[in-house]
């Protein structure tokens, strides 16, 4: 659309907000060329939580890998190779969740290790 020129008699008491987007008649594309002004992000994305499980010496390495497989959605493998990381370094990370799903998740665990009479210990820690 070609830009309009108004004669005006009076000046506006209120200037007008500055037009988004903004058009520019001096960046060589024509006065019809729409530039769109960057803004920068408001919004953070969520801090995400990782969910560590701990080793113990009591916790059967079985009920570990079902507990990963369960909660964590990994399969078998996945979740032996995790258990075993856990029983080697002491601690394994099992899921990266947003904080609301991290604690539901350490809460999963924690009781269902307590049912079955186990120390098993599980974390949820900020990451970045
Ligand atoms: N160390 C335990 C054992 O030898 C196994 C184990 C693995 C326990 C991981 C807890 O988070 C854990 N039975």
């Amino acid at each position: 659309m070609a830009r309009m020129k108004f004669m005006a008699t009076k000046s506006p008491k209120i200037p007008p907000a500055p037009p988004v987007p903004v058009l520019k008649p001096e960046d060589g594309r024509g006065s019809d060329s729409v530039v769109l002004e960057r803004r920068p992000q408001k919004t953070k994305p969520p801090q995400m939580h990782q969910v560590v499980l701990l080793n113990d010496d009591y916790t059967p390495m079985e009920f570990v890998v079902v507990v990963i497989q369960e909660f964590f959605n990994k399969d078998r493998d996945t979740a032996t190779q995790i258990m075993l990381k856990i029983h080697l370094d002491g601690k394994g990370i099992c899921g990266v969740f947003s904080k609301d799903v991290a604690a539901t998740k350490v809460d999963q665990v924690t009781e269902a290790a307590r049912k079955n009479g186990h120390p098993l210990q599980c974390v949820s820690e900020p990451i970045e």
